[in-house]
């Protein structure tokens, strides 16, 4: 079993209605054992054209699932849900992300974890700092919550 961590972002229909059914899709999937869902945060819209605000949210689970069969799942719950893909970081009713395969990497023209982006986003670092701070993020060796305390002192002193 590997522990896992997801990004969860809403910011089209009704966000905590999507958050909840993302969710429900995912821990009914065979092969994945749910740990723990954050409280949903509200976020301002990063990147992409000017859109509404997010509700964010991690989730931790452990699974026997590969890294690309967790992928093609949660593309599946995607499209399933009625997402469509327009406008790269543009506007979407449900996005899922995976953040951390256990200590894994993985890097290929599908699929890239750790998350590429996750450490300079607070809307992940928050939610996931709630769940788990002490998880180590496994190219930067250092907790989420350190990472979290970085990127918010980093944001002080350049915005
Ligand atoms: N996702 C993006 C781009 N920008 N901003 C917020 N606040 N929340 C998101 O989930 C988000 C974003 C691309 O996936
Ligand atoms: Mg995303
Ligand atoms: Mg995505």
């Amino acid at each position: 079993m590997v522990h896992v961590f997801l990004g969860l972002g809403s910011n089209v229909g009704d966000r905590a209605r999507n958050l909840f059914s993302a969710h429900d899709h995912i821990i009914t999937t065979k092969g994945i054992q749910p740990l723990r869902l954050s409280r949903f945060y509200e976020t301002a819209p990063i990147g992409g054209p000017s859109q509404p605000m997010f509700l964010n949210a991690v989730l931790s689970m452990e699974t026997v699932l590969s890294p690309h069969q967790l992928l093609d799942r949660f593309q599946s719950i995607e499209t399933a849900m009625g997402r469509i893909r327009s406008v790269k970081w543009g506007p979407r009713n449900i996005d899922i992300d995976i953040l951390l395969y256990g200590d894994e990497i993985v890097d290929d023209q599908q699929l890239k974890i750790p998350h590429p982006l996750m450490h300079t986003r607070l809307f992940v670092l928050e939610p996931f700092v709630e769940i788990a701070p002490g998880v180590v993020h496994p190219v930067f060796k250092k907790t989420i919550l350190q990472l979290y305390k970085e990127r918010q002192a980093s944001l002080l002193v350049t915005t």
